[in-house]
């Protein structure tokens, strides 16, 4: 069963639901989720564990997922999170909902070693709250909370959330994508539709939650939080890899890229590629790229920088020598040819990842570049629109300030992603300008994009690994403050 099924399979049997319901804590909200019904269903309970499973295995997937062991939240994520550990070939325990008194006691139930990486799963999410209250009960028992998979995120911002505490969360549908299916297929009105934002957006900004990374003070009001299943999947990796370091590595000689990139990426989160300066065969490259990737859980991004109509772009990402599409993870996009580019891109989803996604050049680090305040408005406008496909923006700024300003009219959900970025801040003899990197992550930068302050250093891994360790305390300072 594909997304777009189990959606309406969700709807048929009553498990999504539209109207007006006053939820426990006296809100009316305009819709109604409960998976219940759902995982007594086996075809229903089956795809919602292969959706999980998808995002762990794969193309591009590391041929193992990083985890021991896959633990099931009580209930109704328990017969879920079975399917998923015999999906995945990984043991399974439970975690009740309250310590036992009596006998070994402990809220553990199953058979597992001290130190386990574990990958919990729960049917929703909310606001993350019982989710973190999930891991601080695992980490009592000594195991360690590495990532938390639920069926559906219907928060506004509770990835954002939970990665400011170094939880990474992966959804296998979002809230946006139900409003987006049903609505594109007359089942729900563009007023309901409508309602169910506003509600989310409205819960995020009055729900008192703590601003998190990536979410500054005055992101809520300035633009509504959105979801982007592909931006997730980002935020979860960082949150992984515990590092918010992208390598641009633009070295054409195949035998120094990899070498350089073997070096450096376990300091890394992604690599950035300009596949097109490669030199050789590219089937062999990608071939390589991806091993690599795969081997040390890396994502891919080529900066391919697509800027045609939608019907020329469609042919270069899934043809020519690069088929982008067979392996990128994340792609930008310039969007002066206007939105039919994302259609181009993404319309016919077949053969596409499900997370596979753009980053919308908002903003350029090149001196003398022509876009102007009112074109990143739009270019933002458009994405938070697209948040479907879309995992957030590259852009840049002048200052800490400038690109904070920015940063505030991102909506929460989606990323920022700034490139030239160096220690020397000096720039190029050819335009380029640089921020430094704990500048580019205080002002709210997901990640930092780095190329030749790594791979021209005369040691770049040590290099690698003082960027990432300046970007990731910065991370963490920063989440510090904002709570
Ligand atoms: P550098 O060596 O760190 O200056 O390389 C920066 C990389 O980021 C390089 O691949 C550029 O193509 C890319 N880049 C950029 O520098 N500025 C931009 O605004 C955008 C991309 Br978009």
């Amino acid at each position: 069963m594909n997304t777009r099924e189990f959606i309406h399979a969700l709807h048929d049997i009553g498990a999504i639901r539209f109207g007006s319901f006053t939820l426990r804590s006296g809100l009316v909200s305009p819709f109604y989720l409960d998976l219940r019904a759902a995982v007594t269903r086996p075809a229903l309970c089956r795809a919602m564990a292969e959706l999980i499973a998808d995002r762990y295995r794969g193309p591009g997937k590391p041929a193992a997922p990083p985890f021991d062991a896959v633990v099931g939240i009580p209930y109704t994520a328990i017969p879920i999170a079975t399917h998923l550990a015999t999906l995945l070939d990984l043991p399974m325990v439970m975690l009740r909902k309250e310590a036992k008194a009596w006998g070994t006691g402990g809220t553990i139930v199953g058979d597992i070693a001290l130190g386990s990486r574990c990958l919990l799963v729960d049917d929703l999410v909310t606001t993350g709250g019982s989710k973190r209250e999930a891991a601080d009960a695992l980490r009592a028992e000594g195991l360690v909370a590495q990532e938390i998979a639920v069926v559906v995120d219907r928060s506004a911002n509770a990835a954002a959330e939970l990665l400011a505490l170094g939880l990474g969360l992966t959804a296998a549908i979002t809230l946006d994508q139900i409003v987006a299916e049903l609505s594109q297929t007359g089942k729900l009105s563009a007023a309901q539709a409508e309602a169910v934002r506003t509600f989310t957006a409205g819960l995020q900004s009055g729900s008192g939650a703590s601003p998190a990374v990536g979410s500054p003070p005055g992101a809520g009001p300035l633009s509504p939080a959105v979801a982007s299943p592909s931006a997730q999947r980002v935020r979860a990796a960082i949150a992984r890899k515990r590092s918010n370091l992208v390598l641009s590595l633009d070295i054409d000689d195949p035998d120094r890229f990899f070498a350089v990139l073997e070096a450096t990426a376990d300091h890394l989160v992604m690599v950035k590629t300009h596949a097109d300066i490669m030199r050789g065969e590219s089937t062999a490259f990608v071939e390589r790229l991806t091993e690599t990737a795969r081997a040390h859980d890396l994502l891919l991004f080529e900066d391919r920088k697509f800027a045609d109509i939608g019907s020329t772009v469609r042919k270069q990402f899934r043809g020519g020598a690069g088929r982008i599409a067979e392996w990128a993870d994340l792609v930008t996009v310039h969007m002066i040819a206007g939105e039919a580019i994302l259609d181009g891109l993404f319309g016919d989803s077949e053969g596409l990842h499900p997370d596979q996604g753009a980053l919308l050049l908002a903003r350029m680090s090149s001196q003398g570049n022509l876009i102007t305040d009112e074109y990143t408005r739009r270019v933002i406008e458009t994405g938070a629109r697209r948040s479907d496909r879309v995992a957030g923006y590259i852009g840049h700024g002048e200052d800490e300030a400038d690109l904070r300003a920015m940063r505030d009219r991102i909506p929460a959900g989606q990323l920022l992603m700034v490139p030239g970025v160096h220690r020397a801040k000096a720039g190029d003899d050819l335009g380029q300008h640089y921020l430094d990197p704990a500048t580019a992550v205080r002002a709210g930068a997901d990640a930092i994009i780095v190329g030749r302050g790594i791979y021209a250093a005369a040691d770049p891994a040590a290099e690698a690994a003082w960027y990432r360790e300046t970007a990731w305390s910065a991370v963490r300072s920063g989440s510090k403050e904002a709570r």
